[in-house]
């Protein structure tokens, strides 16, 4: 219900110094090659393509310390905080603002801006993370120092990471406001740190034995649109990679097709999201744009198109 109000907003934000390998720069690139506008326009939103932002090599000063493990860190750290206020800017305009990555450290600087609409507004931030992996590292335990593995540790407010938003305050996550789901890849280190701050996190094992849609039901459940902001990260890792071969850190055994699609139309029919990020996706891994096109495909069905309009029903 909120989307069909709102002007969506599609901003690239090119960013691949988060990640190991190269090449998610050209994400936005290829989300609009795939046709992602039109996607959205199709079905009868007003969209604006917002360009790409640019973050000038713009040096914040660090004393490391702790963050030395951070490859890349002012980088990702000047990048940050420009994502963060261009995300403020996006979202106090009224629009629905869908965040085309880049590697997925570009989260810290949207879901930190969310999160500080949210508290402003008065309303309730939830944030569903659907992605292979857990990014729940910390420089102490992230075994390749690269940041996008540790963008949910960051938001969840661990102290080792808050100087990469530099002065600009935001809440810290809840472990209970953030759902990571379709996990099949934790490092031992993380899973520690994963555990002892109880965040809710969907693997795959709960999804084979319990079905995506019961899973996804439980948390949106007596979730209420007019006070509710959900948040959706989407991890292009979540799919399966013979589904998504574009990305740089595949698992198998993820997120099929006919899933993947009956998550995005249970969330169009809950009618909470208000935001968006679409992330790592690197063409330079892909099979002729076909991570691209599923990508498109799927958000597609987010911003509600249906085979034949029947919402699932409820329990
Ligand atoms: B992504 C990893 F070690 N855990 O920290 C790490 F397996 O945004 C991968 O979810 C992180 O794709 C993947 O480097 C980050 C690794
Ligand atoms: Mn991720
Ligand atoms: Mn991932
Ligand atoms: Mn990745």
């Amino acid at each position: 219900a909120s989307a069909a109000k709102s002007t969506i907003a599609l901003i690239g934000v090119p960013l691949e110094l988060g990640a190991g390998a190269a090449g998610t720069v050209m994400g936005p690139a290829a989300l609009r090659t795939a046709g992602l506008r039109a996607a959205i326009a199709g079905l009868g939103h007003h969209v604006v393509d917002e360009g790409d932002m640019d973050v000038p090599h713009a040096v914040p000063e660090f004393a490391p310390g702790e963050l030395a493990n951070c490859r890349n860190l002012s980088d990702v750290a000047a990048w940050t905080g420009e994502i963060h206020d261009r995300a403020l800017s996006l979202l106090a305009s009224g629009a629905l603002p869908i965040f085309m990555g880049g590697d997925h450290s570009i989260a810290m600087g949207t879901i930190s801006a969310v999160s500080r609409f949210c508290a402003e507004a008065g309303r309730r931030l939830v944030v569903l993370w659907l992605d292979a992996h857990a990014d729940f590292n910390t420089p102490a335990t992230s075994p390749s120092g690269n940041m996008h593995g540790m963008s949910v540790a960051f938001l969840c407010g661990e102290p080792s990471l808050t100087p990469v938003l530099g002065e600009r305050a935001f809440p810290a996550l809840a472990a209970g406001d953030i759902h990571l789901f379709g996990v099949r890849s934790v490092d031992a280190e993380e899973r520690r740190t994963l555990v002892e701050r109880g965040v809710d996190c969907v693997d795959m094992r709960m999804i084979d034995e319990f079905g995506m849609s019961a899973l996804l039901r439980g948390i949106l459940d007596g979730l209420d649109p007019e006070t509710t902001h959900l948040h959706v990260s989407f991890d292009v890792d979540f799919l399966d990679p013979e589904l998504a071969p574009g990305t740089g850190t595949t698992v198998p055994g993820g997120a099929t097709y006919r899933e993947a699609h009956l998550v995005m139309e249970m969330l169009h029919d809950s009618g909470l999201v208000r935001s968006l990020d679409i992330v790592e996706l690197n063409p330079f891994l892909d099979d002729r744009g076909k991570s691209a096109r599923v990508a498109v495909d799927l958000v597609g069905s987010l911003f509600g198109r249906s085979i034949v309009h029947r919402p699932s029903p409820r329990a």
